[in-house]
């Protein structure tokens, strides 16, 4: 597995799967989710609509998938950060397994490569560097048994990606 830094939109990349910091309701918001829905087009919220009436709100630390509607990318993969109370929590363990649960959804559905943004670091308020050492973290940690080519951390702000680069 192959880890890649990229100073991007993530709505612009052509994978296998990007990673949506969604919100419990999956029904959009602002900051990346608001840019995934607008650039993906209604078909991702219609599929998210159809997920919370199967199996209901997606709690914090899990993901689902839906397809990429519109976007470059075959699928989306939602994961709902947490949102940073000070740490103590449990924000820590519920953002290392949005990454965790988002690597898994990609092994059951052979996807290939996938990319991050920085999960809960914008309007959910985690601190930037611990949040990119759990993703680092996570992400390696996952990594020995995956089938999974390429991960990439897609990074919006330069503040992340300078963190980012100095751990990669
Ligand atoms: N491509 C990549 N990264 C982006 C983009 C983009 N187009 N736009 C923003 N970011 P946030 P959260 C970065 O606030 O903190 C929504 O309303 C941004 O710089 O999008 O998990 C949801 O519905 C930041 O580093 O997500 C939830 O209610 C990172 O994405 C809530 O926000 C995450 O910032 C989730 O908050």
């Amino acid at each position: 597995m192959e880890l890649r830094l990229l100073k991007a939109d993530i709505t612009t990349l052509e994978v296998g799967a990007v990673v949506n910091a969604a919100n419990s309701s999956l029904l959009g918001g602002g900051g990346v989710d608001g840019a995934i829905h607008r650039a993906g087009g209604p078909r991702i919220l219609e599929e998210c609509k159809a997920i919370v009436k199967r199996i209901g709100r997606c709690p914090p630390g899990e993901a689902v998938m839906t397809s990429g509607g519109n976007l470059p990318a075959d699928h989306v993969i939602h994961t709902v950060g947490p949102v940073w109370r000070g740490g103590k929590e449990g924000e820590p363990a519920l953002l290392a397994s949005c990454y965790a649960r988002s690597l898994q959804l990609c092994v059951d559905n052979d996807i290939r490569s996938v990319a991050f943004p920085n999960i809960s670091t914008g309007i959910y308020g985690y601190p930037k560097q611990p949040a990119a050492d759990i993703a680092v973290t996570a992400v390696r940690a996952f990594s020995s048994s995956a089938k999974i080519d390429t991960v990439i951390f897609a990074c919006f702000d330069d503040e992340n990606h300078e963190i980012y680069r100095a751990l990669l």
